[in-house]
Parts: C-alpha cells; sequence; structure tokens
C-alpha cells in the first residue's frame, strides 16, 4: 500500500470545500479551527497507511485522490468491510455489498470525502462537474468551449464525449488532485478569466501517478511531471490545428516530460549530454512498460513521441483511451 500525504487542499485558506446543506456552514473562527485541526491529523498521520479503493473500475491506493461525478449520481467505491465513507464527518451514503454506495450532492463543487478505518485513511476530492447540456451555442458561463466532441462510430465506448465540466476558479488552482499533481496542471491554456471549466478522467491521474512512480524507480528525482498540454477545449484544439477527435479533449490525455533541472524543457535522461529524441525514446519507452505492466486494461492507451523544436523541449503524449495507440519517431 502506498503512503498518506498532506492534504494540501484543505491546508489552502482561501479555498472553501463545499458543506452538506443539511449541515450548518461554519463561521469563520470555526472554520480557521477546522483547517488548523485537519493540518495537525495531516501532519501526524503523514505516514499511515492508505487503503485500497475501486474507483470506477480501478484500483486506488494514494491520497489525496479524485472523483469526478455528475450532481446527484450515486457511485459504488469499493472497499474493505469496516471502512467509512464520510463528508464532513458525516456517511457520505450507504454501505452496500463490497463497499459504499456515495450519494454525490446535487450542486456542482468540491466536496472533500474521507474513507477511514482500520490502520489508515484515503481522502478524495469529490468534484461534482456542471452537465454538459449547460453549455450554449459553444460556451459555458461565458468559457468558450466549441462544439463537443465528434465521437467515433466505430469505437463508441471509448469516445462518450465529457458529461460534464470541474468549474474551476483561481483559488483552486494549488488543489491537489493527488499526491503529485495539481488541478493547474491540467487546465486548457486557452486565455480567459475566470471560472474556466475542465474535462477530467480518474484513470489520466492513476496513470499519471504510477508512470511517475515508474520514472523515479529509473532514479530521476523528480515530485511531479513538467505539461505541456492536458485538457484542450474542443475549440482551442481546433485553433492549434490539432484533430478533433484528439484525446485531449476528452481529458484522458497529457503531454509531459521530465524536468528535474526546472528550466522548462525535457532533461538529458540518458546523460549523454544531449537533451535530444532518445530522451524522448526513453520515457516513451518507461511509459509502454507501465502500461503494459499495470494490468489494468483501463490504463492502456496512446504514446505519442515529439522531438524538440522551436517551441518545446520533447515530450510525450500519454493517454487512458482504453486501447493502445502509437505514434511519432522513435530512434
Ligand atoms: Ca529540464
Ligand atoms: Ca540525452
Amino acid at each position: 500500500m502506498a503512503t498518506s500525504y498532506s492534504f494540501t487542499l484543505m491546508c489552502t485558506a482561501r479555498m472553501r470545500p463545499r458543506w452538506p446543506r443539511s449541515m450548518r456552514r461554519p463561521g469563520e473562527g470555526e472554520m480557521r479551527f477546522v483547517i488548523c485541526m485537519i493540518m495537525i491529523c495531516c501532519c501526524t498521520q503523514a505516514r499511515a497507511e492508505v487503503p485500497v479503493v475501486q474507483m470506477r473500475g480501478l484500483a486506488v491506493d494514494f491520497s489525496p485522490a479524485v472523483l469526478v461525478a455528475s450532481p446527484g449520481e450515486r457511485v459504488h467505491l469499493g472497499m474493505e468491510s469496516g471502512l467509512e465513507l464520510s463528508m464532513a464527518g458525516a456517511p457520505a451514503g450507504v454501505r452496500e455489498a463490497g463497499g459504499w454506495l456515495l450519494q454525490v450532492p446535487a450542486e456542482p463543487g468540491l466536496y472533500p470525502l474521507r474513507v477511514s478505518g482500520g490502520a489508515g485513511e484515503m481522502h478524495i476530492n469529490l468534484l461534482v462537474t456542471v452537465p454538459a447540456t449547460a453549455v450554449v451555442d459553444g460556451r459555458l458561463n461565458g468559457y468558450r468551449m466549441g462544439p463537443a466532441p465528434p465521437g467515433n462510430p466505430r469505437l463508441p465506448q471509448f469516445y462518450s464525449p465529457p458529461a460534464g465540466f470541474i468549474e474551476v476558479t483561481e483559488d483552486m488552482l494549488d488543489l491537489q488532485l493527488t499526491p503529485h499533481f495539481q488541478l493547474r496542471q491540467f487546465l486548457c491554456k486557452q486565455r480567459s478569466g475566470y471560472p474556466k471549466y475542465l474535462a477530467l478522467r480518474e484513470s489520466l491521474l492513476v496513470l499519471l501517478e504510477g508512470l511517475l512512480g515508474a520514472v523515479r524507480e529509473r532514479g530521476y528525482a523528480v515530485e511531479t511531471f513538467g505539461v505541456i498540454s492536458a485538457y484542450r477545449t474542443p475549440w482551442y484544439n481546433r485553433k492549434i490545428g490539432n484533430v478533433a477527435n484528439s484525446r485531449h479533449v476528452y481529458g484522458d490525455a497529457m503531454d509531459l516530460f521530465v524536468d528535474a533541472d526546472g528550466d522548462g524543457r525535457m532533461d538529458d535522461l540518458n546523460r549523454d549530454g544531449r537533451r535530444d529524441k532518445a530522451d524522448v525514446e526513453l520515457l516513451a519507452g518507461i511509459a509502454e512498460a507501465y502500461m503494459a505492466g499495470s494490468g489494468e486494461q483501463r490504463l492502456h492507451g496512446g504514446v505519442g513521441r515529439y522531438r524538440k523544436n522551436a517551441r518545446h523541449g520533447g515530450f510525450v503524449h500519454v493517454d487512458t483511451r482504453g486501447f493502445s495507440a502509437r505514434w511519432g519517431a522513435s530512434q
């Protein structure tokens, strides 16, 4: 099992998690007390065991984790008997065979969940989306989205358009989605004010945490990946000339690189004194090996190799489309 990490989401003073309507909203003084207590708990439990929770068919063993859900949805979370699922100290659903049936709140927003009991605990950022039906004339609350992705009639099970979008305000940018990835790393790069909107699939986060672990095991001391691009609205995706069915518009893709020296470009991973296609190939090979060895069909997907050019260093595209796809020049 993995170890627990600080739950930095709750420690961001400007951030205001949602509270169930059935509960009285705490005052400012009480809120500060709650945040302090959570910080103390996080510090004292920084090495606690994290239970394994099955989310949408994927085994998740890190904390914090993310669950993206539609308003009012009911979601089965698989876990050992004896574990509790709670929101703001109250049960967040009902027990059922093999785990809990989470009752997702009806209002979009961020809801902190906690799985506890036994030796450890897991924090889950439940992100309740704004339904895609709220997009009117290609805009969502003023944010330019463009048309829905076209899908793929031959493979509809792998190309369902996002059912909803996470509303992102400026004070959410540092939200720690997983131990090594923050919300800001996933936003579309189109220029706009806030709120912005984001499609995100849990499978991408599970892939990224696993892939980062594989990279670190190879001796590269990085806390996260450098990001070229993650989510793209269909409008932005078309603007930069990409194909309409890019996985970036489905919320399960990231173009990434290893940047331990922090210069914003791919590092010299093979330590041959050059930063070129060989370093891209090395990272792509780690991604392919991780996908193949994961044992999770849902973590299989695309791996694309991109050489450096005038705008960026080399990078690797990964996605969790559900079937293997490979492209780009290798050695
Ligand atoms: Ca670098
Ligand atoms: Ca090199």
